[in-house]
């Protein structure tokens, strides 16, 4: 199985890529986010929980988030692997996940992470507010608080599989078809 862990601050283009990534590589998509807000508008008790996190821009916490994905990668058969966006958020997310994947004889091909500026991130989420619906990219101060929370509480995943030999770091600042053109060059050596 070829598995990714697509990585970086919130609005660093995770979603805009793995769109891409899915297309070209034939792999499963696993967003947490995504799963999230859909939770969210099936009024479901999970999607009710996650609210008041993400509408905060705090994290949910990890065994809420951990569960969900171990019945994702359940419910899918066939898989040829998986992108993994916006999870893990955690280091013990990333173990969890270590573990998940050993059941199926499996493991992280590599992590891609990719790099922007905090002023690029606030406009951009900024921007996207203005059509998105969505509360946390409405509000600086939450966009600041979830940039925050992204530095205290998801950097050190970036050192765990740095550690592991499966870091790659990609420059998120240009045209979308230029920094993806860059993510395929290392999925295609991984
Ligand atoms: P996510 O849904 O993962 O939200 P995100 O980080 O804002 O999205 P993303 O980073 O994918 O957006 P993109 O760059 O594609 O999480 C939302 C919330 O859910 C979290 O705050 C948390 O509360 C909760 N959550 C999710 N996963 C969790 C976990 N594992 N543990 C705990 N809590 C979790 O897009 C941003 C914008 O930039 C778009 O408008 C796009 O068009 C634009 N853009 C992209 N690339 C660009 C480029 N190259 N140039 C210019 N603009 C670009």
């Amino acid at each position: 199985m070829l598995n990714i862990v697509l990585f970086g601050p919130p609005g660093a283009g995770k979603g805009t890529q793995s769109e891409n990534i899915i297309e070209k590589f034939n792999l499963t998509h696993l967003s947490t986010g995504d799963l999230f807000r859909k939770h969210l508008g099936e009024g479901t008790d999970l999607g009710k929980l996650a609210q008041k996190y993400m509408d905060d821009g705090n994290l949910v916490p990890d065994s809420v988030v951990i569960d969900m994905v171990k019945d994702k990668i359940a419910s899918t058969s066939g898989a040829k692997g998986f992108i993994f966006d916006g999870f893990p958020r955690t280091v013990p997310q990333a173990e969890a996940l270590d573990t998940m994947l050993k059941e199926f004889d499996s493991d992280i091909s590599g992590m891609i992470a990719l790099d922007v500026p905090d002023d690029e991130l606030r406009t951009r989420l900024l921007e996207r507010g203005k059509t998105s619906g969505r509360a946390d990219d409405q509000n600086v101060d939450k966009i600041n608080n979830r940039i925050q929370v992204y530095k205290d509480e998801t950097i050190p995943v970036a050192e765990f599989y740095e550690k592991q030999g499966k870091f790659n770091k990609i420059h998120g600042v240009g045209s979308i078809e230029g920094i993806f053109g860059e993510i395929s060059t290392v999925i295609e050596k991984l």
